[in-house]
């Protein structure tokens, strides 16, 4: 496995380190391994306990009526071509066709609409992980572009104005900042441009990560939706006057593109590199068998090492394989730090430890284990992260043209007057695609138009 072949080696790694069988007979549908999904799990976990400070987890229908799901025009013209539909109920004809929720606003919004009275009743703010079904006419692949997104962390929430709705926006923005930090996965943060925000949205928020093939993918999307979907579905409040007022909404939401994008920026050509936080095992214990009359005493030292650890999600390998057989195999998934022992060790009264990141190993007095382990996790999180910044700084670049994008991996910053036409233009110039926008503190020049301005567009070649 090369990863300097990316797409190869993804998908060879999906099946060594056990994450997903891409056998199954539906395309863009994929299974979940066990090893997967419990990395899958621990990672949706974080970003749990970061929206339950306060949000509420709910559950709506996965099947929409067709006349709920028409009812916001815009929103429908975005996604009419990535429906899937139930249309029958054994071999009867359904009167109202169902279609598999594509993303939640419809089915959740007309109950919005019956729950929220009063001002007392925001804001609202509930979230909830589910599957969603998007017919991708795009090429299909395991994790980043699904027809079935297995693991869809939607949030939606409801607010009395405008600028309420806009501070929810900066705080889902501050949550998934700490879930990616905390996965040490490198983000850019824009707005992405108007004709390609969100279909029914005032704005749209993304991040963006830079996969190792130099191509962009989109890892969270963050939407101020105004009163447009109020309106449509009739979600008004009584506000502290006695009017009634539409509310006003966002939400946003990440899918299964996070765990991508946690294997390819930190993996290597031996297998995954996991943070410390996520990985199913954080500590394996290896016993060196030299001659049969240590295998005893090996073992009970795995043992010691393992209660020494208990914190720690640990595992202790007996497997009859050879040592360097039991390395490939738990470097390949991953697993953050190898605690060896063999008979050297036990007559030093230490252990090995050797890092997943860096391939270094060294020896530990015993009595030191637990405070060095302690420190080790904070400094793998801390050099991947390091790593996996630098790479994406490293291709990321400021440039004057937009030719100069052209064949070029990255991503690409560049001075743009903000109007369509010449965004399009930079588009087709730079072979890229506009992510999104930033201001910068600087004044610069439209390269197209020569306007001046301080709005810099994004540009790379997406996932
Ligand atoms: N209702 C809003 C917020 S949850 C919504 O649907 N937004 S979205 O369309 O932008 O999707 C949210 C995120 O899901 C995207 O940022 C992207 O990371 C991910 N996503 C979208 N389509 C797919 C797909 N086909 N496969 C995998 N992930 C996807
Ligand atoms: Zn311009």
């Amino acid at each position: 496995m090369k990863k300097s072949e990316f797409s190869e080696w993804f998908n060879e790694l999906l099946v060594d380190a056990q994450i997903m069988d891409v056998r199954y007979p539906v395309k863009g549908f994929y299974v979940w391994f066990p090893f997967g999904f419990n990395l899958r799990n621990r990672t949706y976990n974080v970003l749990r306990s970061l929206l339950d400070t306060d949000h509420e987890e709910a559950y709506f229908p996965l099947l929409i009526p067709e006349h709920e799901l028409l009812k916001e025009s815009e929103h429908i013209k975005g996604f009419e071509d990535e429906v899937f539909w139930v249309t029958r109920g054994g071999s009867t004809t359904l009167d109202v066709p169902l279609a598999l929720r594509p993303t939640s606003e419809t089915a959740m919004y007309p109950m919005f609409s019956i729950w929220i009275r009063s001002h007392a009743d925001l804001p609202l703010r509930l979230y909830q992980l589910v599957n969603t079904f998007r017919y991708e006419t795009k090429h299909t692949r395991p994790l980043i572009r699904l027809r079935e997104i297995t693991s869809f962390l939607e949030a939606h929430t409801a607010h009395e104005t405008w600028e309420d709705a806009k501070l929810q926006t900066e705080v889902a923005i501050k949550l998934y900042k700490e879930f990616y930090d905390g996965l040490g996965v490198p983000y850019v943060i824009s707005r992405r441009p108007d004709w390609d925000k969100f279909p029914g949205a005032d704005y749209t928020i993304a991040f963006d990560t830079l996969m190792p093939d130099g191509k962009s993918l989109q890892i969270g999307t963050i939407h101020h939706l105004g009163t447009k979907f109020a309106k449509t579905f009739d979600i008004m409040y009584e506000d502290r006057d006695g009017e009634q007022q539409y509310v006003n909404q966002t939400c946003y939401g990440v899918s299964e593109r996070c765990i991508a994008a946690l294997i390819s920026v930190h993996g290597d050509d031996k297998g995954l590199i996991l943070p410390p936080e996520v990985a199913p095992t954080q500590v394996v214990i290896i016993p060196i068998f030299k001659t049969a009359a240590d295998d005893e005493a090996l073992i009970e030292a795995c043992e010691w090492v393992a209660r020494e650890l208990s914190e720690y999600r640990t595992t202790i390998d007996l497997a009859d394989e050879r040592p360097g057989a039991k390395y490939y195999k738990w470097e390949r998934q991953g697993v953050p730090i190898r605690v060896e022992v063999g008979p050297r060790d036990l007559a030093e009264g230490s252990v090995t430890v050797a890092r997943r990141d860096t391939g270094e190993k060294e020896s530990v007095p015993r009595a030191q284990l637990s405070a060095h382990i302690a420190q080790l996790a904070c400094d793998i999180l801390a050099n991947i992260a390091g790593k996996a910044h630098a790479f994406m700084l490293s291709k990321t670049n400021v440039i004057d043209k937009p030719e100069e994008a052209k064949g070029q991996h990255g991503m690409f910053k560049i001075a743009w007057c903000g109007s369509e036409d010449c965004g399009r233009t930079l588009e087709v110039l730079s072979d890229a695609d506009i992510l999104g926008e930033f201001e910068e503190a600087s004044e610069s020049f439209c390269p197209i138009c020569n306007a001046t301005t301080y709005v810099q567009a994004l540009l790379a070649r997406p996932y």
